[in-house]
């Protein structure tokens, strides 16, 4: 573990379910009542856009419900002493991490806590309701703000920087990750490619658990802090 300087750790929502924050596939296969294809793509905003923008907004106002767990603090403990480099890739679109402590942090699929004007094309901080059409806080156009999220057929955020870092990484985290979303569960192969170590955190095996060096199965919140202290002690 000497040589370790870069690190490159990849967070899914097993991270924030210890939080109380729902993951994306239930027993069901629902996800928070919906499936999948009905509210997380720009054809279903287009069919339904109430529909869609309740969804979020229930999201949105859920995260003052909820707080950090002793993973993502200790993600955040890691930001504070990690004299190397460092890049938290989160698929997650909750502010717990930032909560925890973390500021290396890039969200590749968004944010609840942002909005997104389709008549100018800027971003904002947001933490209202979007189903009531707001006005954007840049151009002042009605009703034209979505969610700052990056749906399914959408190109996640930062890809570039993201690649950027898995390139020069010397190890390779994920945490609370299904596997089953690209390109997020492709990282790993760009990481083992690059001569990274790579160690999966995870409550059961994910659908990339081969391409993982070492696996660690159990709970984010107890896992994560003991990688960190080992890491860190
Ligand atoms: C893209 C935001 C091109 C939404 C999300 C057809 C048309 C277009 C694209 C495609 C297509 N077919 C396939 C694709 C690609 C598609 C894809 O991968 N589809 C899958 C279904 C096959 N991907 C895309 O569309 C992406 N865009 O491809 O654009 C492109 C690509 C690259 C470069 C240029 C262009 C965009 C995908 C983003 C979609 N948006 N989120 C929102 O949040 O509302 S996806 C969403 O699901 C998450 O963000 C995450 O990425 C993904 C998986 O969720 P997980 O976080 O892994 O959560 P999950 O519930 O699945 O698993 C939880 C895990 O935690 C479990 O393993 C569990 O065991 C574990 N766990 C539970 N509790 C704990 C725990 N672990 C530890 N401790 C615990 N306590």
């Amino acid at each position: 573990m000497s040589d370790i300087r870069n690190i490159v750790v990849l967070t899914g929502a097993g991270i924030s379910a210890e939080s109380g924050v729902p993951t994306f596939r239930g027993p069901d296969g629902l996800w928070e009542g919906q499936r999948v294809e009905d509210v997380a793509t720009p054809e279903a905003y287009a069919r339904n856009p109430d529909l869609v923008l309740d969804f979020y907004d229930q999201r949105r106002a859920k995260l003052g419900t909820v707080e950090p767990n002793p993973a993502h603090e200790a993600l955040g403990r890691l930001d504070r002493e990690w004299s190397g480099e460092l890049l938290i890739v989160t698929q997650n679109v909750d502010d717990l991490h930032e909560r925890g402590g973390a500021r290396r942090l890039l969200h590749m699929h968004g944010e609840l806590k942002s909005g997104w004007c389709m008549a100018c094309g800027d971003r904002f901080p947001f933490s209202g309701k979007m189903a009531n059409r707001p006005a954007c806080l840049s151009c002042g156009e009605q009703g034209k703000v979505r969610p700052d999220i990056v749906w399914f057929g959408e190109m996640p955020y930062k890809m570039d920087r993201i690649d950027a870092a898995l390139a020069t990484c010397d190890l390779f985290v994920s945490i609370g990750t299904s596997g089953a979303v690209y390109p997020a569960a492709g990282f790993v192969q760009t990481a083992r490619y690059s001569g990274a170590h790579t160690l999966e955190m995870n409550l059961d095996p994910s659908e990339g658990s081969i391409f993982f060096h070492e696996s660690r199965m159990g709970k984010a919140g107890e896992l994560v802090p003991l990688w960190v202290e080992g890491l860190l002690g």
